[in-house]
């Protein structure tokens, strides 16, 4: 048990003094040596696909924070890009991508068998990082969850509400099955190819999960998940999953469990003390320091982090944020951050 990976360890359920500590996006525009990178391979899904650069940014919050984890350097939109969307960045915006707003939008698609033409250059990526990773770092792959990739696909872009997701949802919802049975094929495909190319462990991110209730939410974000997850495990046994339903509120009980991940990761609006008795009880739970204390730091933060690792510590914990670092955060204040934790 001692020479086992630390994140590991905690996803297999023992709980520590001093979690295991990684950052969603962390590698990202907070770093100088990421912007530099990224205006060496010219744009942001040039860096995506580039192997050598990808997997430079994935090592270099490892380099600079001696973090427990790396994630794989991608994104949740190359899905997408892989199934024949097309996919750009405005600088200063966000993503754009073509959109499906009834059948014929689907008739344009690929098969899950067609992503890997697009997708090669990622588990590249991953096999360089499984070779180049510290020994004790552990590598996370990650995709999308199909309700998420599903809301930029049929609106062409991020949306405050996901209301033209919603549209078609209850408008068409044939159509609306089609994308998320697609999506979700292809994703188990993706997962695998990043497992087979040395990913230890994969996240499924579900940021817009919150904006589904009810019958809806177990219809659209749990169930695809859950058969991400019992694929996944039927060809790779071992692996663990980290699920992250953002936002899910009361959703949130008994999720880890009903979609068979290893580990829940949960946003900054719910309490620790509340997780780790109606959460943790389950199994690992993930989280949540609140991404605006890593602009803001000084003893706010590492009080803060002190008290997030102290509620959770009965149980298995990661610690991490509750959404991915801002770019105005400073990574001074990542150091502040670990030696809270691990002091
Ligand atoms: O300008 C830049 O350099 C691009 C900024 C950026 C980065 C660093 C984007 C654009 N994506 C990424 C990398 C990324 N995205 C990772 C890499 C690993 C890491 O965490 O370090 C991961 C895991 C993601 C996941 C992702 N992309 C999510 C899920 C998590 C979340 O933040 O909720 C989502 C929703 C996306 C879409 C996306 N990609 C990029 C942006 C700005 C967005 C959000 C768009 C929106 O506002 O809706």
């Amino acid at each position: 048990m001692t020479d086992k990976k630390k994140l590991l360890r905690s996803l297999a359920g023992e709980a520590m003094d001093v979690p295991p500590v990684w950052l969603m996006r962390q590698a990202g525009r907070y770093l100088p040596e990421y912007r530099a990178t990224r205006a060496q391979a010219g744009d942001f899904l040039s860096l995506c696909y580039n192997p050598e650069l990808a997997a430079e940014v994935t090592l270099q919050p490892i380099r600079r924070f001696g973090f427990d984890a790396s994630i794989l350097f991608a994104d949740i939109l190359l899905i997408p890009q892989a199934l024949g969307a097309d996919l750009w960045f405005v600088t200063g915006e966000g993503p754009r991508l073509s959109t499906i707003t009834d059948a014929s939008g689907m008739a344009g698609m690929k098969t899950k068998d067609d992503i890997h033409e697009t997708l090669n250059p990622i588990y590249e990526t991953v096999k360089i990082l499984a070779e180049e990773l510290p020994k004790e770092t552990t590598l996370i792959g990650f995709a999308g969850a199909p309700w998420t990739v599903a809301t930029y696909m049929i609106a062409g872009r991020g949306t405050p509400d996901q209301a033209p997701a919603h549209a078609l949802r209850e408008g068409d919802p044939a159509t609306f099955e089609a994308l998320i049975d697609l999506i979700t094929d292809a994703t188990i495909e993706y997962l695998d190819m990043q497992v087979q190319a040395g990913a230890e462990v994969v996240k499924l991110f579900d940021s817009w999960a919150g904006s589904l209730k009810g019958e809806a939410f177990d219809k659209y974000a749990l169930a695809p998940t859950k058969k991400i997850i019992t694929e996944l495990k039927s060809r790779h046994p071992d692996l663990p999953v980290i699920a992250f339903p953002r936002e899910a509120g009361e959703k949130y009980i008994g999720f880890a469990d009903a979609v068979g991940a290893d580990c829940l990761a949960i946003d900054t609006s719910v309490d620790v003390t509340w997780a780790a008795q109606n959460l943790q009880v389950a199994g690992c739970v993930q989280g949540n320091l609140d991404p605006k204390l890593m602009v803001t730091g000084g003893e706010a933060l590492a009080s803060e982090a002190r008290r997030i690792r102290d509620a959770l510590k009965g149980g298995p914990h990661v610690f991490n944020l509750g959404h991915g670092i801002t770019p105005d955060a400073d990574p001074e204040n990542v150091h502040i951050l670990l030696d809270a934790i691990r002091s």
